[in-house]
C-alpha cells in the first residue's frame, strides 16, 4: 500500500498508506517496489519524494508479522534499489521516522525533517537490531559513537537533535512534503548528478576505534544484564567499522537471525503489544471497568506536597493541565512549592521547552476547588487523616467532581465511605517520584464507576503513564506480588544465604538491583512502619524457635532488628550492606552482617545450609508469580499481560523475560508448579508457596498459551 501521485516539477510523491502509524507490512513492501519502479521508469519523472499517510513517515516493519516466518519482499533489497536509483529519492519525514521507517529514510538520498517529528533506531528494545541496514548506513553517516548511543539505546531523538547529529539535511515547520519537493527538484536539475549513497560511503574512524568499541561493549554488557540485543547492536556497529558494506550487511543478517527467533525477542515484543493492549479488557470480576467514554479533565487538584504530591503536581503541569496544589502546613506548602519549581525548570531545560510552572497555582486550603474536574489526595498514609480530606473534598467540590487517592495501601472503598458520592473515587496508585515513574494502578474501587474509572485510565496516558486498572485489594497488584517475593528473600538469609548472594542471584537474572540494595536505597523503615501498623513485629521472635507472625504463619524478624539498630539503609549509611557514610550511593557487603545473623540463626535454633543461585531464584521469583496467579483468580487484573506490565515497567522485572507470567509460561508451568510443590513441602508454614489453584488448573488443562489465559480465568468467575 503505497500511493502514487505525480506533482509539479516533474516529481513523483510516494505516500506509505497503512495507517495508524504506516508499518512496512507485505503490502507496503510490495507497493514502494511497484511505485518505485513507475517512478523510475517514466522519463517525465525527475525525482521522488517518499512521505507517510496522515503525517506520520513510518513507524518500521510491521511487528505482527514477526509471529510467524517473514513472507513477502525483503526491506534490503528494496532498500538498496531506492538508493541505487539515479534520480534523487527525498524522505520527507513527519511524526516519526522509527526503525525500518527510518532505515527506509537513510536509504534515499537526502532526509528533511518536520520540527515536531521523532526519530530512532529502537529495534533492540524488541529484542532485535536495525536489520534492513540501519546497523550499516548510520555509523556510515554520524560516526560510530553516536550510531553506538542510538542503536544500542534504541532511544528516540527530536528533529533538532537529528539536525545536529547529522541525521536529517534539514529540519522545517512547514509542510515536510513541500521542503523535500523543492530539494529534489533543485537536485535533479544539478550536473553531473552526484547523488549521496551512504552504503558508498567509508564509515569515520576515531584513532581510539579498538578502545572505543571495547569500551562500548564493556558498558552494554554491564547494562544489557542477560539481554542478547544490545550486545549484538556493538557487534554489528563494529563490522561497519572494521568491514566493507557488503560484508557488514552480511554480519548485520547472521546477527539478526540468531535474534530474530529467540525467546528474548518473543518476550519483548509481548511487552511491547502487552503495554498498548492492557486497559482495553474488562476486568473479570471485583471491579467494574468498561469502554464507558472518558470526561474531560480540564483542571486538577492535588492535596498534600509531601514527596508523592510534589511529582503528581509536576506530572499534571507537564502534561499542560493547569491543577492547584494544596498544602495546609505552610513550611511544608514553602518547601514544596520550591521543590516543584525546580523540578519543572529542570525538566524545561532538559526538554528544551518552557517551564510549565504557570500552570500551578498553590492554596492553603480547600476553597478554591470548584473548578476542579478531578482531585489527587497525596496526604500521609493514615486511614483517618485520609477519610477526613474526603469528606472535606465531598463538600468543597462540585458534585460530579472525581475524587483519587494515591494510598498505596488503603482500603480504597473505606475512603469512598466518608464521600457523597463514592462511585466517582478511583486509587491512582502512582510510583515515587511519580513525574519519572511510567506505571500508574488505577485502583477500582467495588463502587467506581466504569466512567470514572475510563477517565483516570486515559488522564493517565495523558500524563504519559503506562495505567493499569487493578482491583482494590491489600497492595493491589504490585505490591501484593512483591510481598512473597521480600518474604522469601529474608527467608533465605535465615536458612544460610548472605544478603549479597541473594542480591547476586537477581541481578544475575536481569534485575538491576538485588532485593536487599533495593530496599537500603528506599531505607528499611518504610516497611517497618507498615509491618508494625499490620500488627506482624513483636511476639514470636522467642528464642530457640522460627518466629512467626501473630497470624501464625512464618515470620521473618531480620528486618525489623536491623531497624531497631538504626540500621535503616543508604540513609544512615547501613542497612543490609555498609556505605560511605549516611546517604553514601555504594553498597558493600558488611562484615558485621555475618556475625549478626550467625547469631541469630543460632538464637532461633536455625542451621545454616549451602543454598545454591536456583533455589534463590526459584523461591523469589514464583512465590511472586504464584501470587500473580492468586491475583487473576480473585479478578484484580484483567490478564496475564496486565501483570506482567506492571512488573516490567512498574518494577524493573526484566522486559526480555517478558515479565513474571510469561516467564512462567515459557519455563513451562509443569515446571513451575512442581518447583512450588518442592518447596512448599519443604517449608509447609510458609502459604505463599503453596501452588494457586489458577496454575494447577493451567497445568491440567495441558498449559494453554499466555494469552488464552483469560477465557480461562473467565470461566473460572463464571461458575462462581
Ligand atoms: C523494525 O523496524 C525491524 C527492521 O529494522 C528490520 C526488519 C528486517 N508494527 O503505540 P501506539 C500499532 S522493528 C505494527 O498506541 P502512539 C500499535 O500496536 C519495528 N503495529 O501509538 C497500536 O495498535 P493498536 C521498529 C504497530 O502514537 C497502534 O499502532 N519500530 C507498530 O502512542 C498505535 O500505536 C518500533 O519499534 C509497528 N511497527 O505511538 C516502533 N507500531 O491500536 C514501535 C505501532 O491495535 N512503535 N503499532 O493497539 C512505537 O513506538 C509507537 O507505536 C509509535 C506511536 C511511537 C510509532
Amino acid at each position: 500500500m503505497a500511493r502514487y501521485t505525480r506533482i509539479p516539477g516533474s516529481l513523483a510523491l510516494i505516500t506509505l498508506t497503512n495507517p495508524p502509524v504506516n508499518a512496512l507490512s507485505i503490502a507496503v513492501r510490495q507497493g514502494i517496489i511497484d511505485t518505485m519502479s513507475r517512478a523510475l521508469s517514466d522519463p517525465e519523472v525527475k525525482g521522488v519524494v517518499l512521505c507517510g499517510e496522515n503525517r506520520k513517515f513510518c513507524g518500521g516493519a510491521d511487528i505482527r508479522e514477526f509471529a510467524g516466518p517473514m513472507k513477502g519482499p525483503h526491506l534490503v533489497p528494496t532498500f538498496d534499489s531506492i538508493e541505487a536509483a539515479e534520480k534523487p529519492v527525498v524522505a520527507a519525514i513527519e511524526g516519526v521516522a522509527l526503525g525500518g521507517g527510518l532505515e527506509l529514510a537513510l536509504a534515499c538520498h537526502y532526509r528533511i525533517a518536520h520540527v515536531k517529528a521523532r526519530l530512532g533506531l529502537p529495534e533492540v528494545t524488541l529484542g532485535l537490531l536495525p536489520a534492513a541496514g540501519g546497523t550499516q548506513r548510520l555509523p556510515r553517516l554520524i560516526g560510530v559513537p553516536a550510531a553506538l548511543d542510538l542503536i544500542t539505546t534504541g532511544r528516540h531523538v527530536s528533529a533538532q537533535e537529528a539536525l545536529k547529529l547529522g541525521i536529517v539535511d534539514r529540519v522545517t515547520d512547514g509542510d515536510a512534503r513541500e521542503v523535500a519537493a523543492e530539494l529534489a527538484r533543485s537536485v535533479s536539475a544539478e550536473r553531473p548528478l552526484a547523488l549521496p549513497r551512504l552504503s558508498a560511503q567509508p564509515t569515520p574512524r576515531p584513532p581510539d576505534l579498538d578502545a572505543l568499541l571495547e569500551a562500548a561493549m564493556a558498558q552494554v554488557r554491564r547494562r544489557a544484564r542477560g539481554a542478547l540485543a544490545p550486545v549484538a547492536c556493538v557487534q554489528a556497529v563494529a563490522a561497519a567499522a572494521n568491514l566493507p558494506y557488503g560484508q557488514g550487511m552480511r554480519k548485520e543478517s547472521e546477527l539478526m537471525d540468531t535474534l530474530f527467533g529467540s525467546g528474548q525477542a518473543r518476550a519483548l515484543q509481548y511487552c511491547f503489544f502487552s503495554q498498548r493492549a492492557v486497559g482495553k479488557w474488562s476486568m473479570p470480576s471485583g471491579a467494574r471497568w468498561d469502554n464507558s467514554a472518558p470526561r474531560p479533565v480540564r483542571k486538577a487538584a492535588v492535596i498534600g506536597l509531601g514527596t508523592m504530591g510534589r511529582g503528581i503536581v509536576v506530572a499534571f503541569a507537564r502534561a499542560g493541565i493547569p491543577v492547584v496544589a494544596v498544602e495546609m502546613d505552610a513550611k511544608q506548602l514553602e518547601a514544596g512549592s520550591q521543590a516543584v519549581a525546580g523540578m519543572l525548570e529542570r525538566d524545561a531545560a532538559r526538554r528544551g521547552a518552557e517551564s510549565a510552572l504557570g500552570l500551578v497555582r498553590y492554596a492553603a486550603d480547600l476553597r478554591d476547588l470548584r473548578e476542579v474536574d478531578l482531585v489527587v489526595e497525596a496526604v500521609f498514609e493514615d486511614l483517618a487523616l485520609k477519610r477526613q480530606v474526603f469528606g472535606e473534598l465531598s463538600t468543597a467540590c462540585e458534585p460530579d467532581t472525581l475524587l483519587c487517592s494515591n494510598t498505596s495501601s488503603l482500603d480504597l472503598d473505606q475512603l469512598a465511605a466518608a464521600v457523597r458520592r463514592p462511585e466517582l473515587v478511583v486509587g491512582m496508585h502512582f510510583f515515587a517520584p511519580a513525574h519519572v515513574m511510567k506505571l500508574l494502578e488505577v485502583v477500582c474501587g467495588p463502587r467506581s464507576a466504569p466512567a470514572a474509572v475510563a477517565t483516570v485510565m486515559q488522564l493517565g496516558k495523558r500524563l504519559g503513564k503506562v495505567s493499569v486498572a487493578v482491583g482494590s485489594c491489600p497492595g493491589f497488584v504490585g505490591n501484593r506480588m512483591l510481598m512473597p517475593y521480600l518474604r522469601q528473600a529474608s527467608f533465605l538469609l535465615e536458612e544460610g544465604a548472605s544478603p549479597e548472594q541473594v542480591d547476586g542471584a537477581l541481578e544475575e537474572f536481569g534485575f538491576p538491583m538485588g532485593v536487599f540494595r533495593m530496599s537500603d536505597m528506599s531505607g528499611l523503615d518504610v516497611g517497618w512502619r507498615v509491618r508494625k501498623e499490620l500488627g506482624l513485629t513483636g511476639p514470636g521472635v522467642a528464642p530457640g524457635e522460627p518466629a512467626r507472625s501473630r497470624q501464625g504463619s512464618r515470620y521473618c524478624p531480620l528486618a525489623d532488628l536491623l531497624c531497631e539498630q538504626g540500621r535503616l539503609g543508604q540513609k544512615t549509611g547501613s542497612g543490609w550492606y555498609l556505605y560511605d557514610g549516611p546517604g553514601g550511593q555504594e553498597a558493600r557487603p558488611d562484615p558485621w552482617m555475618r556475625g549478626f545473623l550467625e547469631e541469630y540463626r543460632s538464637l532461633h535454633g536455625l542451621r545454616a545450609r549451602p543454598i545454591g543461585q536456583q533455589e534463590v531464584l526459584e523461591r523469589c521469583l514464583y512465590a511472586l508469580t504464584n501470587e500473580g496467579f492468586r491475583v487473576l483468580e480473585d479478578g484484580m487484573a484483567a490478564g496475564p499481560e496486565d501483570v506482567d506490565v506492571i512488573y516490567v515497567v512498574g518494577y524493573s522485572w526484566p522486559a526480555h523475560t517478558g515479565g513474571p507470567m510469561f516467564h512462567a509460561a515459557a519455563v513451562g508451568l509443569p515446571a513451575v508448579l512442581d518447583r512450588l510443590e518442592h518447596y512448599h513441602r519443604a517449608h509447609p508454614d510458609v502459604p505463599e508457596l503453596q501452588p494457586s489453584p489458577l496454575l494447577r488448573k493451567l497445568v491440567a488443562m495441558g498449559s494453554p498459551p499466555i494469552h488464552k489465559w483469560r477465557e480461562v480465568i473467565k470461566g473460572i468467575h463464571s461458575q462462581l
